[in-house]
């Protein structure tokens, strides 16, 4: 099918070339194959993207900027009804699935296992308006793009946005993606309990989004997912475009930490079981240990919650979380054992119990040449500069990975920023992104 109308902006757009041999460029194809991508490729409208993140990112609005849409809360309910009612403007039939997955389909020619779009519209409590729901509006925005141009790819494209991304709320997290691919039991994710207390699956039944599709379907092709860096990266090379090419290890470690509360003016420092103490050493350790490891270890405590809590008395429990994270996956394994032996260790000095417990564990994913290197050459076709690289932060894509070749684009984050409510991206930057995303569906969604 040829397009019904394009841009002149289009039109400059020379045909892409690609070497891979997965991906046949398209003016290789016979005439019974070709398909759009031997057109042009449309454009999409940037200031129709803008506005979408403008409008989704006012739904738990923040006073004084950014956005707190945790997992599951009224918040997330109204993100949700918002993104399902522009997936149905567009005409696209939208499934939710049992772990409140939305996933909306765009029909091809050929009914195909489709190449989906995609991301996640919860945020952290101190979120901005991009991470998460850049990809999910960006892959909106690709098919507004080909519906106003009255095109049809040959597989079908498919916009997806999935339940608890950012785990903050529950962990672990990409756990809608997890279950998705069937990394983690639906049972196991519907009773895991929130840091507040209550259960996946009766928020999912309360908000309405406990839905009757079934996990794991559709069968896909092939996932892209655009998002913003999060990183300084981009920004200090003066890149545009980041083809990421796959995403490092993430550990996450819950420790509870049991000694005995008395009086601060009493108790003599020799005579302790200080559980704060022992939780601050644990916390020193991990920042000390990731420089010692060096290259990329990484090492967060960013919950820690003392008890009972007051100025004059020592504190008997604490709970707090350490985030581990690498690209290099039995470094990753060091910096765990070395701090669980810590821990241990540390506990015991000061007559302190220590329990642990597994929150999320992830192994690095290298994603699929294939994808990647479409990413690469639909950035060239646009003449966009480019920088290959890992992601920092854990993704949908590298869940999807496990089941189809997947990849991700990155667009730069201003100062580095993000789950602060001052995460910012250009427009221009957020336009570049989103073309390209368009280009390598097209792309994907068009082969043979
Ligand atoms: O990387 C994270 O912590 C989140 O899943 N994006
Ligand atoms: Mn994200
Ligand atoms: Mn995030």
């Amino acid at each position: 099918m040829k397009a019904a109308c394009c841009s002149s902006a289009a039109r400059r757009i020379p045909t892409p070339r690609c070497t891979n041999s997965w991906w046949v460029p398209a003016r290789q194809r016979s005439a019974r194959q070709t398909s759009v991508t031997d057109t042009v490729f449309p454009r999409i409208d940037a200031e129709r993207l803008l506005a979408s993140l403008q409008s989704l990112g006012q739904l738990g609005a923040l006073p004084g900027g950014g956005v707190n849409r945790l997992a599951l809360t009224d918040a997330d309910r109204l993100g949700r009804d918002w993104t399902v009612q522009r997936m149905r403007e567009l005409g696209m039939e939208v499934r939710i699935d049992a772990i409140g997955n939305g996933i909306a389909v765009y029909p091809g020619q050929e009914d195909r296992p489709p190449v989906m779009m995609g991301s996640h519209i919860d945020t952290v409590r101190t979120g901005g308006l991009y991470d998460g729901n850049y990809g999910v509006l960006a892959g909106l925005e690709v098919i507004a793009t080909l519906r106003d141009a009255g095109l049809r790819t040959r597989r079908p494209l498919a916009v997806a946005f999935f339940t608890n991304e950012e785990g903050a709320r529950f962990q672990p997290n990409m756990m809608g993606s997890l279950v998705y691919v069937g990394g983690l039991p639906l049972a196991d994710a519907l009773t895991t309990h929130g840091i507040d207390g209550p259960t996946v699956g009766a928020e999912l039944a309360r908000i309405g989004y406990a839905g009757a599709a079934p996990v794991g379907a559709p069968q896909v092709d092939s996932y892209v997912e655009l998002h913003i860096e999060q990183g300084l990266v981009l920004e200090q090379q003066g890149r545009q475009i980041g083809i990421v090419e796959g995403v490092q290890g993430i550990s996450w470690t819950e420790f509870t930490l049991e000694g005995t509360s008395n009086h601060a003016g009493t108790t003599p420092m020799a005579m302790r079981h200080d559980a704060g103490l022992v939780a601050s050493r644990i916390a020193v350790f991990a920042r000390e240990l990731a420089l010692r490891l060096g290259g990329r270890q990484l090492a967060t405590v960013g919950l820690m919650e003392m008890r009972p809590g007051l100025v004059n008395v020592v504190p008997n429990e604490v709970l707090f979380t350490v985030d581990l994270r690498n690209t290099d996956e039995a470094v990753l394994q060091q910096a765990e054992a070395e701090l669980l032996a810590f821990a241990a260790q540390a506990a015991e000095a000061e007559g302190v119990r220590c329990r642990t417990r597994p929150l999320a564990r992830f192994a690095p994913v290298a994603f699929d040449p294939r994808v990647v290197e479409e990413v690469a050459a639909q950035a060239g076709v646009l003449g966009l500069s480019t920088l290959r690289m890992p992601s920092g932060a854990g993704h949908d894509a590298q869940i999807l990975a496990r089941v189809c070749p997947a990849g991700m684009i990155f667009v730069p984050s201003a100062g580095g920023l993000s789950h602060n409510v001052r995460e910012y991206t250009a427009p221009q930057a957020l336009a570049q992104g989103a073309q390209v995303l368009l280009q390598v569906v097209m792309q994907l969604a068009d082969r043979p």
